[in-house]
């Protein structure tokens, strides 16, 4: 009797034991099923940046590329798709095959993404969306960026409020657009013309200048050559638009700026363009904060332990002016400070 209490004590024990062994390895499994969390080593992140159209895509890619560093734990996959639609869905596709663990997008195009975030999907590989938006898909696990309407219906409060203080009766704009198909460039141009439209402004002509310097300069030369005369403000959607259109009106020998003819706004707000304000040659400056990669980062470390995480995430953003003649601006009920430019704030621009 005594022998078969030991064989069963030996036995209970031997299955106790060998339970505890399976329950160990069977939790080291788990934190690897599939489920794309990571190890613990390195994080692979895929990135398919726009371009490198502007001063803002520049501080966007130098954000991105300090942010996902080795020191920080990343391997980062970075293509410049050049402005092209289908390169960055091939680089998508290239960087699924390349068994990203992450994948970033920041979209030429608002459509024409649902096929390759699905092959996303399939893969297990979450994409997280910074900057411009996606309309057509939601298969992504985040978006980091700006509200571009937001932006343009500043832009045309500010404007209203500019001219009403300076005494000017008639509002006259041409606009020199972003690239086409770009949600910033739908937000900034839908929310200008809401403001126009309630301001009884007529848009005398909005056309693309790409968000390059030489496709500001293009387009207000054409402007210049159609319009000399009959126009007294200039909506630029980016800085380097902005620039261009300046190099431009001077030689067609139009002034603008604070002691100009033509009031000159622009919408990113990088450093160069905060001079030009301090210095009155640009009148205001919107901002649209590049530096969005701090902000996925956060995202990414705590999709890594499992955690939700925020489906839209919006950047901090500031409007500048040379004159504090408007302190301040309500967009949808919020009311805004405007800051006026000064060497300190020159000083303290992040980018
Ligand atoms: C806006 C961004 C735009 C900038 C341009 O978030 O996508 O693209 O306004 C850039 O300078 O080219």
């Amino acid at each position: 009797m005594k022998t078969k209490i030991k064989r069963l004590a030996a036995l209970l024990l031997a299955l106790t034991m060998l339970f505890t062994l399976v329950a160990c390895s069977s939790g080291g499994d788990d934190t690897n099923s599939g489920d794309n969390t990571n190890s613990g080593d390195t994080i692979k992140v895929g990135f398919a940046q726009v371009g490198h159209e502007s001063d803002w895509r520049t501080a966007s890619t130098k954000s991105a590329q300090s942010t996902f560093s080795a020191e920080n734990g990343y391997e980062l996959s970075f293509v410049d798709c050049d402005n092209n639609t289908a390169r960055q869905l091939e680089a998508v596709r290239n960087f699924i095959q390349q068994k990203m663990d992450y994948i970033i997008i920041d979209p030429i195009a608002d459509t024409g993404w649902d096929t390759v975030l699905t092959e996303c999907e399939d893969a297990k590989i979450p994409v997280v969306v910074i900057d411009r938006n996606i309309t057509d898909s939601d298969k992504y696990v985040s978006w980091v960026g700006s509200d571009f309407k937001t932006e343009g219906l500043a832009c045309g409060e500010w404007l209203a409020a500019y001219a009403k203080a300076k005494g000017i009766s008639e509002v006259k704009p041409l606009v020199i657009e972003g690239s086409t198909g770009a949600s910033a460039t739908n937000g900034r141009t839908e929310g200008f013309k809401e403001i126009a439209d309630r301001e009884g402004w007529t848009i005398i002509d909005s056309q693309n200048g790409d968000f390059t310097e030489d496709g500001g300069q293009e387009v207000m030369e054409s402007y210049c050559q159609s319009y000399k005369g009959q126009f007294n403000v200039v909506i630029c959607q980016n800085d380097n638009e902005a620039y261009g259109a300046m190099t431009a009106m001077d030689n067609a020998g139009v002034t603008y700026g604070v002691d100009g003819d033509v009031i000159i706004v622009s919408f990113d707000s990088n450093k160069r363009a905060v001079e030009l304000v301090k210095d009155g040659k640009l009148n205001a400056t919107f901002e649209c904060n590049p530096l969005a990669a701090p902000t996925v980062d956060e995202v990414i470390k705590k999709l890594e332990k499992g955690e939700s995480v925020e489906k839209e995430i919006y950047m901090k953003e500031s409007w500048l002016a040379n004159e504090d003649i408007v302190p301040s601006i309500t967009i949808n009920g919020t009311t805004h400070e405007i800051i006026h430019v000064t060497d300190e704030v020159l000083a303290n621009r992040a980018y």
